[in-house]
């Protein structure tokens, strides 16, 4: 059976709209997953220790935190190397959209044309496949965020970034040329010596805590560790304040204006020096929830504030929607939460997406062939299946799910804030992009750790917070046992 025949296009519309959930379905897909975790040995486990051993004598393995068994690993279960199984609520760093071995996943490479193109890899960039516009169409602009029609797909988050910035140069550029499209000889040769005027200073704003990828020019907007950073040169491109909200946000509205208003001054001062010392901001990027650096929330007001300024002082826009984008905070994009009453000029992605990628606005796509580039570009098999994936969400309705099942893990742990208020404060979030914050690292580290021993991946972020980020298939019961789980830890603390 050819892939258009057993696939449906995703439209717009069925995605924002709450269609009544296909239980049934779901239920099917997940029947073989366990009722809840089991831990068999101490955590990590002898066979874990052992192949951590062997894999450090090839390479640096030590953030390796365990071997998964990916043929008994299935839904929001995690099978490792021992035998124990974890309820998993961080689901490799938030990049597994429906859950381990989902039959709709395992059965896209029954089909022949299927497997021609998973083997059949093409430089995309130069021998794309017949059905490449197409798929791309049926897939990707499906689910395009609103006015933003031009899509590039990548390799993976930092790339895709990368390549964004590279995208607003040349756009800014082309604006300083007046539209003149053709290069100076002069232009020519000093770009080979990595000078002015070919290679000029421009730069890209980002924020403190902000993440954006480890390649070097997304390296250079990466502010969440040193770790991240240390002995790696780098642009001199500026870093902003974001917001840092008091929770319950109810509670602390004053405060929490007073932070936006701080925060988008400083944002504006920043953008006139760097304008005067000759290094001018041509883009800036932000997360909706800058997730590595500790799941700071902006209020939808910042960001319409910052797109704003954005627009007055002719820096492009870009919303890196890696980490939120795909639906765990209930809607595709986390940023369509906020309102904003103009695209933003570029939208970014990958992990739950499968493929990396960036959305653009027309205007930034380049005026010459071979400028955003590379090999690869993507790879169609991740196509296939982000198409299955798409269709599980939308029939099984799961960003009504990540609302339904986010609203029992946010009274959970808001309830588990009140009893062990020495130990949470500051839940937030939207969906099941949830966390909350320990008093102290220690603490974190600790909780991370024995909830783990429990039975539950968990996921740190920043200098306090514990995250969630549980597959798109996560349901209100899955929310009850990590809920349980956690007061156990909490009580063991
Ligand atoms: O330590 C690391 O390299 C990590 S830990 C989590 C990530 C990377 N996230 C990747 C990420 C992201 O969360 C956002 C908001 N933007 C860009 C990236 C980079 O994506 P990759 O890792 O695919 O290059």
């Amino acid at each position: 059976m050819l892939l258009r025949g057993v696939t449906t296009t995703l439209s717009r519309s069925c995605l924002r709209s709450p269609v009544s959930r296909d239980i049934r379905g779901l239920a099917t897909a997940l029947q073989q997953e366990p009722s809840h975790p089991d831990i068999k040995t101490a955590v990590p486990g002898p066979r874990t220790k052992e192949l951590l051993k062997e894999l450090n004598t090839i390479q640096q393995a030590d953030s390796v935190q365990l071997f998964a068994d990916y043929d008994k690993s299935i839904g929001n279960y995690f099978v490792d190397a021992d035998g124990n199984v974890f309820l998993d609520a961080f689901t490799q760093i938030s990049s597994v959209p429906i859950g381990y071995n989902h039959p709709h996943l395992l059965s896209a490479f029954n089909d022949e044309h299927n497997v021609k193109a998973l083997v059949n890899r093409p430089a995309l960039g130069v021998f794309p496949a017949i059905d490449w516009p197409e798929r791309l169409k049926r897939v990707l602009l499906s689910v395009a965020p609103a006015g933003l029609d031009n899509v590039a797909t990548m390799m993976c988050g930092s790339c895709s970034n990368e390549n964004a910035y590279k995208a607003v140069f040349m756009w800014y550029r082309g604006k300083q040329r007046g539209g003149r499209v053709d290069f100076t000889p002069e232009e020519m040769s000093s770009c080979m010596v990595n000078q002015a005027p070919g290679s000029p200073q421009m730069s890209i704003m980002s924020f403190e805590g902000g993440f954006h990828g480890r390649t070097f020019g997304a390296l250079s907007t990466t502010r969440s560790k040193p770790i991240h950073k240390l002995d790696c040169p780098a642009f001199d491109w500026p870093v902003a304040p974001f917001p840092r909200y008091k929770y319950p946000l109810d509670q602390f509205q004053r405060e929490n204006q007073q932070e936006d208003k701080r925060c988008l001054e400083q944002v504006a001062d920043i953008i006139e020096q760097y304008a005067k010392k000759n290094n001018p901001v041509a883009g800036m990027i932000v997360e909706p929830i800058q997730s590595e650096g500790g799941d700071h929330e902006g209020s939808p007001e910042f960001f319409q504030a910052l797109q704003r300024l954005c627009q007055e002082k002719g820096v492009a826009l870009i919303i890196d929607e890696v980490q939120t984008g795909c639906g765990p905070t209930g809607k595709m994009w986390c940023y369509e939460h906020f309102n904003l009453p103009t695209p933003p000029d570029f939208v970014t992605f990958s992990k739950k997406m499968l493929t990396g990628g960036f959305y653009f606005r027309s205007e930034f796509k380049p005026p010459h062939a071979y400028r955003i580039f590379n090999t690869w570009m993507g790879d169609p098999s991740k196509l296939i299946l982000l198409e299955r994936v798409l269709d599980v969400i939308k029939k099984e309705n799961l960003l009504g799910l990540a609302n339904e099942t986010g609203q029992v893990l946010r009274s959970g742990l808001l309830n588990l804030e009140k009893e062990f208020p020495h130990l949470m404060n500051s839940v937030r979030g939207r969906g099941t992009f949830l966390s909350f914050n320990a008093p102290k690292t220690d603490v974190r580290d600790k909780i991370i750790s024995k909830l783990k021993q429990n039975g539950v991946i968990g996921g740190a972020c920043g200098e306090l917070a514990i995250r969630l980020r549980p597959a798109l298939v996560f349901q209100p019961k899955h929310a009850e046992i990590y809920l349980d789980l956690l007061r156990k830890t909490l009580k063991e603390i």
